[in-house]
């Protein structure tokens, strides 16, 4: 994997608008966008009986490491308004590390490459989308294998929508 990707999602309130001010305050807290996927609306994974949420990815360029990266995302939900921490629930703004290059870690507070997947159509996707033949350190497989092994069938639908 050459690059770093995060994953964002809404499921609350206007989503496109909190997946748009995530970027306006990402790019303030010094991050550079360097490419970005469709919108997608997907289906809840995890937890059915919520709202279906907007995902996009953004591959970025930082001089952060990985738990300083991660401290700027949670500063940026925090300033969205992000209260909610029930696991899979609903949230205004989720932004989650996806790949960090070829980094492998596993501590407390993050693991990377994200845990979350090989199991999830919603991510797979966008990532076969952008980067498909980029390579998961740790499984050696392209995107584009992740998916066609992924057994998740939640609904993916790629939509207008532009950040
Ligand atoms: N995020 C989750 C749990 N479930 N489902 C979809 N479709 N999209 C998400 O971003 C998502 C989810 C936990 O962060
Ligand atoms: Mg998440
Ligand atoms: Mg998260």
């Amino acid at each position: 994997m050459n690059g770093i990707y995060l994953l964002l999602g809404s499921n609350m309130g206007n989503r496109l608008e909190y997946l748009r001010e995530a970027e306006n305050l990402l790019i303030r807290e010094g991050i550079h966008i360097l490419d970005e996927s469709s919108v997608y609306e997907t289906e809840p994974w995890g937890k059915k009986d919520q709202d279906w949420f907007l995902n996009v990815i953004l591959q970025i360029d930082t001089n952060k490491q990985p738990a300083e990266l991660m401290e700027s995302l949670l500063e940026v939900e925090k300033q969205l308004g992000r209260i909610r921490q029930e696991k899979w629930g609903e949230r205004c703004i989720d932004i989650d590390i996806l790949y960090y290059h070829d980094k492998v870690i596993a501590s407390e507070d993050l693991t990377l490459p994200h845990p979350g997947i090989p199991q999830r159509k919603f991510t797979l996707v966008l990532l076969a989308e952008m980067c498909p033949l980029e390579l998961h350190p740790i499984t050696g497989k392209t995107q584009i294998q992740l998916l066609a092994d992924c057994t998740d069938d939640l609904d993916c639908k790629l939509t207008d929508y532009k950040l």
